[in-house]
């Protein structure tokens, strides 16, 4: 429920996030008596429901009259149906009026595919199999939302296809299975991950609408031409057909049954990068990474990743349980893993376990205090390298060369953050070296408090698989 005014403005561009990912969020305005919204039109910023018009599936005013008990049922069946946002005005006026209750239970009006739209689908897809060399599956975001991973691990065992997940699909299937690929980051991927991507002919996305990002570089154009079908949003597509509607479960129940096994010639067995870590030396992020998923702690727990250089490790770990890592891959809010995991918390009560990048702690530090009051023994691991290291990587990678030099404004500054964490009434512990964080690591397992950790790293520090954009620049110079 948001108030009048900008509080409503700033949340137009989460709910288009919402509309785009499919989350049912229902967002109530209230707003003044429609009179006094008429007559303060010159003076104030007019919200209104027309503005939620573009980024929900329905937005309107809810009447003073007999109709508004309706009019609010018609809006939640379209919320949980289509799994997006709706935007309810409620002028001042209407706040007081009495509604009757709802007559039956608000429920999902089921989609259903149209027979021969799926089965043109199913042929268009196994047409493409039968011609392809090295065909891939690439897993997105709309699994988890369509509740279908039963339906998707099913046809990927019988397949035997191998399968990639975008970022923010990650978990949406098992990691352990011999025919998980790795996680796409563009260039940054794990080697394995990128040779399947670049030589695969064919690549059928499942639920997958976020896959390209400027912000992390992750682009689809740096792949040679292939074959590409997209199964999103009730929809079957390619650059040749447009097929819908077509539900996902009911695409995968039929791909499981027509789609023979594949095999491949080459081994593309799935490697982090950070598994070449090794334990000597000053902190690094795959150093700390491979560390903290060695030690288990991960299990039972849910990982949420920050928008940082960070990322590009984190988002390579091989997690035990599916549905167990919420990253933003596409917003692109630093920070905000600290305040999604209280979110986490409270739907699944599972364990938080926070990658944050100092860059976010500076953004979100405040959010300690509500982890604390809601007792969420959220441990938080800060990569403590007192620079903006991803915007340095995007502006000028050079400087991360032995001879370079972070540029000033990248240099953030400092804080006394076992203070601050303190002062909110979070653990805090200092870790400068590996056998800090082992011992760290011991203790914060059978911690009940809310932990934060700060890994003191050097500022040039990149994870392995973000090297490229700095030797790639070294021989552009050349
Ligand atoms: C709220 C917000 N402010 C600014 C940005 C732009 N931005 C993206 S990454 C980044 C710097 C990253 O530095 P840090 O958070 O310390 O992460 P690092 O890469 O150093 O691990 C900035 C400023 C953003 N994404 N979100
Ligand atoms: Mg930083």
């Amino acid at each position: 429920m948001i108030s009048y005014g900008t509080p409503l403005t700033n949340t137009l561009v989460g709910t288009f996030g919402g509309k785009f990912e499919k989350i049912p969020l229902i967002i109530i305005g209230a707003v003044p008596p429609l009179k006094r919204q008429v007559s303060n039109e010159k003076k104030a910023l007019k919200v209104s429901h027309w503005m939620f018009k573009g980024v929900t599936v329905e937005s309107m005013v809810v009447p003073y009259s007999n109709l508004a008990a309706e009019v609010i049922d018609q809006a939640f069946t379209k919320c949980w149906t289509l799994q997006k946002p709706v935007y309810l005005e409620i002028p001042q006026d209407v706040f007081s009026y009495r509604v009757e209750e709802p007559k039956k239970k608000i429920s999902r009006e089921y989609l259903t595919s149209q027979r021969s739209e799926l089965k043109k689908s199913v042929d268009e897809i196994k047409k493409m199999f039968t011609k392809s060399k090295i065909p891939l599956v690439l897993v997105g975001e709309e699994i988890i939302r369509e509740d279908v991973e039963n339906q998707l691990e099913e046809f990927l065992s019988k397949s035997k296809v191998k399968y990639v997940t975008t970022l923010t699909g990650k978990t949406a299937v098992s990691e352990k299975s011999k025919n998980f690929a790795g996680v796409f980051m563009g260039r940054s991927c794990t080697k394995n991950t990128y040779e399947i991507i670049k030589k695969s002919d064919f690549i059928l996305c499942l639920g997958s609408g976020l896959i390209q990002n400027s912000a992390l570089s992750i682009y689809m154009d740096d792949l040679p031409q292939k074959e590409f079908i997209y199964a999103y949003n009730g929809l079957v597509r390619s650059e040749h057909f447009n097929f819908g509607p077509v539900v996902m479960k009911d695409l995968l129940i039929e791909l499981k049954k027509s789609i023979e096994p594949v095999s491949y010639n080459e081994n593309y067995d799935y490697v982090p990068s950070f598994e070449k870590a090794n334990f000597k030396g000053d902190l690094s992020h795959d150093g700390i990474v491979k560390k903290i998923s060695q030690s288990g702690l991960l299990k039972e727990s849910i990982t949420y990743a920050d928008t940082s250089v960070s990322l590009f490790t984190v988002g390579n770990i091989r997690m035990e349980e599916s549905n167990s890592f919420i990253c933003e891959g596409i917003w692109q809010t630093r920070g905000y893993p600290l305040c999604a995991s209280i979110g986490g918390f409270k739907g699944t009560s599972k364990r938080p376990v926070v990658f944050l990048s100092d860059g976010g702690l500076h953004n979100m530090y405040h959010s300690i205090s509500t982890h604390v009051m809601l007792k969420t023994k959220c441990i938080i691991f800060v990569f403590n390298n007192g620079i903006n290291a991803l915007t340095q990587w995007h502006q000028n990678p050079q400087a991360f060369e032995r001879e370079g030099k972070i540029d000033e404004f990248n240099v953030l500054p400092k804080v006394d953050w076992e203070k601050c964490g303190n002062s909110f009434g979070a653990k805090v512990f200092n870790v400068k070296s590996y056998d800090d964080l082992e011992e760290t690591l011991k203790k914060l397992k059978d911690s009940d408090d809310v932990c934060l950790v700060m890994m003191k790293i050097p500022q040039k520090d990149l994870p392995e698989n973000a090297l490229w954009k700095v030797k790639e620049t070294m021989s552009f110079e050349q």
